[in-house]
């Protein structure tokens, strides 16, 4: 039987052929290109899993221009997925900006019918995650998605908006049930159960995929983070905030592709950094040109996450110290001997919470990315399976411990070290 795909009046999809017809009425996208529009030269680049996403150049100027398919492009026609997706999207990129400036793309155009969005051309960046797997150096990474991070959780929270402007941003953005539904799904639910979609290195990790799914402690640990995820509007997220959501040079971060912006627990966009580190700190196991080759940056890896984490901790606490214009911790109940003692540590143990939050949302989504359906190239570039497989058997274990005993990781630097350990303990899958 085949799905029954969204149509909208005024909506089809571009291509190569049609776009610069379409771009040509727009004066700001003409004045950015420059030239006559027969001259300019536009590609399909799309490489993610759900997007058209084309690149036009003209002799002055380039743009970037994404839109919305009516259905998952990683599986085809037969997953249908709204279109509505490009207006969460639009609205979470327009926040973003408002929060941290330069740190996301600047949008140029967007059609609401065409679920169609252009933006600035980021040149010469390129996706982090591609980065990282090429060991390249990104000093400035850490401070600007701790800022990133801090910023666009702690503005949107209860902590900075009145009661009412929260609600409002949880009505806004209430539609995107679609693209909650697929993390619900990929990330907290098929990983743990035997589902058409689910993936993994075969034969050599046959074995964790069916422990996996009979693991009553996973399961239960899983089952609390999807709650969590379900029914927690703390913040509006990003909500795929992995290295592949990231477009940078060493000078210069920024946030891609918002889509499936809700508003949510905060841990599981600070887990999504996590866990995408750890990912790429197991992968050089599989990329290294000889034993030892990568040492140095394996180090950098967990160094630069450990910075990222303490510099959004510390960040986040200076907004709330503050801009605290929130209804949460009303000002007027900390005004005694020792209101500010309390309050502050009430601030500690809050972020203490979130890091706990933070540690099993890593876990889920480091699981998801090995026995799931959409995978990272950290590990699937890896040729050699063996060697892949061992690398992905750590990040399991990792994984699973991080879900199941996540209070015992105090700090990122335990994450850090359970990490290393791992990798001298566990030889081969
Ligand atoms: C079917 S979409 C699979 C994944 O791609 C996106 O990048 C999200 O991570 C989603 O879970
Ligand atoms: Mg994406």
């Amino acid at each position: 039987m085949s799905a029954t795909l969204e149509t909208r009046l005024g909506y089809a999809p571009q291509s190569a052929a049609t776009l610069a017809a379409y771009l040509s009425c727009i004066p700001r996208v003409c004045a950015i290109l420059g030239g006559d529009p027969s001259a300019w030269r536009i590609e399909e680049v799309g490489d993610g899993n759900l997007n058209l996403v084309f690149i036009v150049k003209g002799p002055m100027g380039g743009v970037a221009v994404k839109q919305a398919l009516p259905y998952v492009r990683l599986v085809g026609e037969s997953w249908p997925l709204p279109l509505s997706r490009a207006h969460y999207e639009h609205m979470a990129l327009t926040e973003q900006a408002r929060l941290t400036g330069r740190l996301v793309p600047e949008i140029l155009h967007y059609d609401e019918t065409l679920a169609l969005i252009v933006m600035e051309l980021l040149e010469p960046h390129i996706i982090m995650r591609r980065g990282m797997i090429a060991a390249a150096v990104y000093p400035k990474f850490a401070d600007d998605i701790s800022t990133f991070m801090a910023r666009t959780l702690y503005f949107t929270s209860d902590l900075a908006l009145t009661a009412d402007r929260k609600k409002a941003m949880i009505a806004a953005f209430a539609g995107n049930t679609a693209l909650c539904k697929i993390t619900e799904d990929l990330i907290f639910t098929d990983p743990y159960r035997v589902a058409e979609l689910n993936r993994w290195t075969s034969p050599q990790l046959d074995a964790y995929a069916a422990r996996w799914r009979e693991d009553g402690d996973l399961k239960v640990a899983v089952s609390r983070l999807k709650l969590k995820f379900l029914s927690c509007a703390e913040a509006m997220l990003h909500g795929d905030l992995h290295t592949g959501s990231i477009m940078l040079t060493p000078d210069d971060t920024r946030v891609i592709d918002p889509e499936f912006a809700f508003m949510g627990p905060m841990g599981f966009d600070a887990g999504a950094i996590v866990a995408n580190f750890v990912i790429n700190y197991f992968s050089h196991d599989g990329h290294e040109e000889a034993p030892g080759a990568r040492d140095a940056y394996r180090e950098r890896v967990l160094a630069m996450l450990e910075t990222i984490w303490t510099s959004f901790r510390e960040k986040f606490l200076d907004l709330w110290r503050n801009n605290a214009t929130g209804d949460a911790y009303p000002t007027s109940l900390f005004q005694g001997v020792d209101g500010e003692a309390r309050l502050e540590a009430e601030r500690q143990a809050y972020m203490d919470r979130l890091w706990a939050d933070t540690v099993g949302f890593a876990g889920a989504k480091m699981i998801r990315r090995i026995l799931g359906l959409a995978h990272n190239i950290d590990l699937e570039l890896i040729a050699d399976k063996d060697r892949r497989a061992t690398c992905e058997a750590r990040a399991l274990t990792l994984a699973r411990d991080m879900m199941v005993n996540a209070g015992s990781y105090r700090s990122v630097a335990d994450v850090a070290n359970a990490a290393r350990r791992l990798r001298v303990e566990m030889k081969s899958y």
